[in-house]
């Protein structure tokens, strides 16, 4: 069992108050807070060892590249990928997926291929496609969501043929809280010879991934979701389709040797990290990740879970109130969308900041799953370790009194 009340203690920002209230801290899906270790991490990377990285003989300068080299062998360990090098730092989980459009698309993909995506996705597993599909000829299809929030595998069998060329799906949903069926989707697109993309921005830092036993030719995620600074961001890919690829962005770092004619690209990750990289968010991911890993991710999700039971418990009490998503709690991750009956969501989520609770309100990036859904937008509360039934009872007494606001005696009549 984790300690939430314990692990509060080492989050500053959790201290703050916001219109004069307790901060509740329920938009995690967005980004997470940081603990001081981790904001220790960036400071000492500044006061202590700052220098640019792979090019110096000094001793700064081999600092700093073994900050970064710690971190990479880090996130290679916390995600079972078999060698550091497997893992390219991006900016974030979307450029992460742009690279491999990029390097991977544009080189392997032609006209009449298909990707196969799904209704859930967040913009950034859709539109990078939908760019290439432009550009190449290419079409996209998409696995269904049925009402319940969770995908029509049914439906993804007849959508793969031997056109499909990959399969592009999140793990689970920013918007509604899907845990997907990683493993099934993998031997669907496998079935079909495809190769595979798993947007694992809102699973890795929640639940424990085994890139080897998902047998994912990639992955990519943010560590800013997951306790880590902003700015940095991974990209897992199997060795040889890495190797395989042509490089993303061209400059210093990415090469072997320049002539005026041409150039040889460098020796994986170096290959898709063109320019100085952002040193010292990378070094301070480290420190995000030995956190997590003290911490445990299965404590992490048996806390979540609770977290969303304890949700459904207080908001299905709350009158005029739809929840999304799978009522399963075992199907769904630390995320809960709902809407009042007859209210835009912004006004619900400034209704909840005037009690000092942040939740993410509209569209969450994902408008046609929001079109499936009929809905302009939802407001959306997402849990992390620090939180607490406390504030999950302190979410519901504000949205009783938003009820109350807003409807009056007719909100209990409608019950
Ligand atoms: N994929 C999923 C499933 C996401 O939830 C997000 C961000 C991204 C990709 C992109 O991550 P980024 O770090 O590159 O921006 N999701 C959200 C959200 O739900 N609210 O704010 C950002």
């Amino acid at each position: 069992m984790l300690d939430a009340a314990r692990l509060r203690e080492d989050f500053p920002i959790l201290k703050r108050l916001v219109r004069g209230k307790p901060l509740v801290y329920l938009d995690n899906a967005a980004t997470t807070q940081k603990p001081r270790q981790v904001i220790s991490a960036l400071a000492s990377f500044y006061e202590r060892h700052n220098a640019n990285v792979h090019r110096g003989v000094h001793t700064l300068s081999d600092e700093a590249t073994q900050l970064v080299e710690d971190s990479r062998r880090k996130t290679a360990a916390f995600i079972g990928a078999p060698k550091p090098q497997t893992v390219i730092f991006t900016r974030n989980a979307t450029e992460s997926i742009n690279l491999v459009a990029h390097a991977w698309g544009r080189k392997f993909l032609k006209a009449g291929d298909e990707i196969l995506l799904t209704e859930l996705e967040h913009h950034s597993n859709l539109v990078p496609w939908q760019m290439l599909a432009a550009e190449k000829g290419v079409s996209l299809r998409f696995i269904p969501m049925r009402e319940d929030g969770t995908l029509d595998l049914e439906r993804a069998q007849a959508l793969l043929s031997p056109k499909t060329k990959l399969l592009a799906f999140t793990a689970a949903s920013n918007a509604l809280g899907t845990l997907n069926d990683v493993p099934a989707l993998v031997r669907l697109a496998r079935g079909a010879g495809a190769k595979v993309l798993v947007d694992g921005a809102q699973w890795v830092p929640h639940l424990a991934v085994d890139v080897r036993a998902w047998d994912c030719d990639f992955l990519a995620f943010s560590a800013h979701k997951m306790l880590g600074p902003t700015g940095i961001g991974v990209l897992y890919g199997k060795e040889d389709l890495l190797e395989a690829m042509n490089p993303f962005l061209g400059g210093g770092d990415m090469i072997q040797q320049v002539r005026l004619e041409g150039f040889t690209a460098n020796v994986l990750p170096y290959k898709f990290e063109a320019g100085t990289p952002n040193i010292a968010d990378a070094a301070a991911f480290g420190a995000a990740l030995d956190y997590l890993g003290a911490v445990g991710l299965a404590a992490v999700r048996e806390h979540e879970a609770a977290l969303v039971r304890k949700a459904f418990e207080v908001l299905e009490s709350v009158p005029r109130l739809t929840i999304y998503g799978p009522r399963d709690v075992s199907r769904r991750g630390g995320v809960v969308s709902f809407n009042f009956d007859g209210l835009h969501a912004h006004d619900v989520g400034t209704a909840l900041d005037l009690e000092g609770i942040a939740v993410r309100v509209g569209h969450h990036c994902c408008q046609p799953l929001m079109a499936k859904l009929g809905v302009p937008g939802t407001a959306r509360a997402s849990f992390y370790l620090y939180n607490t039934e406390e504030e999950v009872e302190a979410l519901g007494r504000a949205l009783r009194k938003t009820a109350d606001f807003f409807f009056g005696a007719k909100a209990e009549a409608k019950r």
